[in-house]
């Protein structure tokens, strides 16, 4: 099959979730993909999936690491330097105990990856996003950069950071053709909550049993319509939850 060449997006985390999800809504509409992630045999199913709709080059890829994800642009076959749409996925909730009972590893690796792995990759492909007349760039931030709840600590201000980051980076990019966009999707069922309960299928099922959680599919949608809006509108952020979540009062703990 003869493929037309349309823009590259380029995707962390594509091997779960609304990674994955994102690779097959560009991938069916024909855009080129670039598909990122640690593990390799998953990118390489998903390019065997989609190849025959779209041109797929895979890469495995630790964001946290700038020297890989440094090296990974570098190498970029010309034919996937036309990056249009950046998808800055990657990203994990490690734990939901409260602060004085949560591990510092996990908080460590948290920030880690999403905002030093958030801002190795987009550093990295800012210069291919300014060569393009039109670019985007989604950062999945969360409800959670924006509402607090037990047990977010460093989840959710590592999705504050990528919140501002991306208002930041619209001032920034100004007058260029690159739109940014901060994603804040809200209860969502993807590998998300395992890997967040270090694989407990019970909680997994606790968090999402009779609740209709958005599903990756939802995200990629949105991220498909933010990325396809003409070149003179930029979505600044968009918070999405599940018909099922809203907010809950303050709460007020009572003096004994
Ligand atoms: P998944 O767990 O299904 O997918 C997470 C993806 O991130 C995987 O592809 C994983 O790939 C990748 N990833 C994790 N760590 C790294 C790393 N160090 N280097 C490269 N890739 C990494 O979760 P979701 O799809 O649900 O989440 C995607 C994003 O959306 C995350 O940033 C998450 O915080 C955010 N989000 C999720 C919500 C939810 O309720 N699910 C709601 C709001 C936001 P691999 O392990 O192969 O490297
Ligand atoms: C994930 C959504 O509500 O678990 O970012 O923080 S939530």
């Amino acid at each position: 099959m003869s493929h037309q060449k349309l823009p590259t997006v380029f995707i962390t985390g594509a091997t779960s979730g609304f990674g994955q999800a994102a690779a097959r809504k560009f991938g069916q509409a024909g855009y080129q993909l670039v598909l990122t992630g640690r593990r390799i045999e998953r990118l390489n199913a998903l390019a065997d999936e989609l190849s025959p709709r779209c041109e797929v080059h895979v890469a495995q890829l630790d964001v946290r690491d700038a020297t890989q994800v440094s090296n990974v642009v570098d190498i970029l076959p010309e034919q996937f330097q036309n990056v249009e749409v950046l998808v800055n996925n990657a990203g994990l909730a490690l734990g939901a105990s409260p602060a004085d009972q949560a591990s510092l590893d996990d908080w460590h690796t948290m920030i880690d990856t999403n905002v030093t792995g958030l801002v190795n990759v987009t550093h990295a492909l800012i210069p291919l996003l300014l060569a393009q007349p039109k670019a985007s760039i989604i950062n999945l931030a969360s409800i959670a950069s924006n509402w607090c709840y037990p047990g977010a600590h460093v989840y959710g201000a590592s999705k504050a950071f990528v919140a501002q980051f991306s208002r930041n980076l619209r001032s920034d990019f100004a007058g260029t053709g690159v739109r940014v966009t901060s994603l804040e999707p809200g209860l969502s069922e993807s590998e998300f909550s395992l890997v967040r309960f270090n694989g407990d299928q019970d909680k997994y099922n606790q968090i999402y049993d009779n609740t209709n959680p958005l599903q990756p599919e939802d995200i990629a949608d949105i991220m498909f319509w933010i990325a396809e809006q003409p070149s003179h509108i930029n979505i600044n952020s968009l918070e999405v939850m599940p018909t099922s979540q809203a907010w809950d009062n303050f709460k007020v703990v009572k003096r004994k």
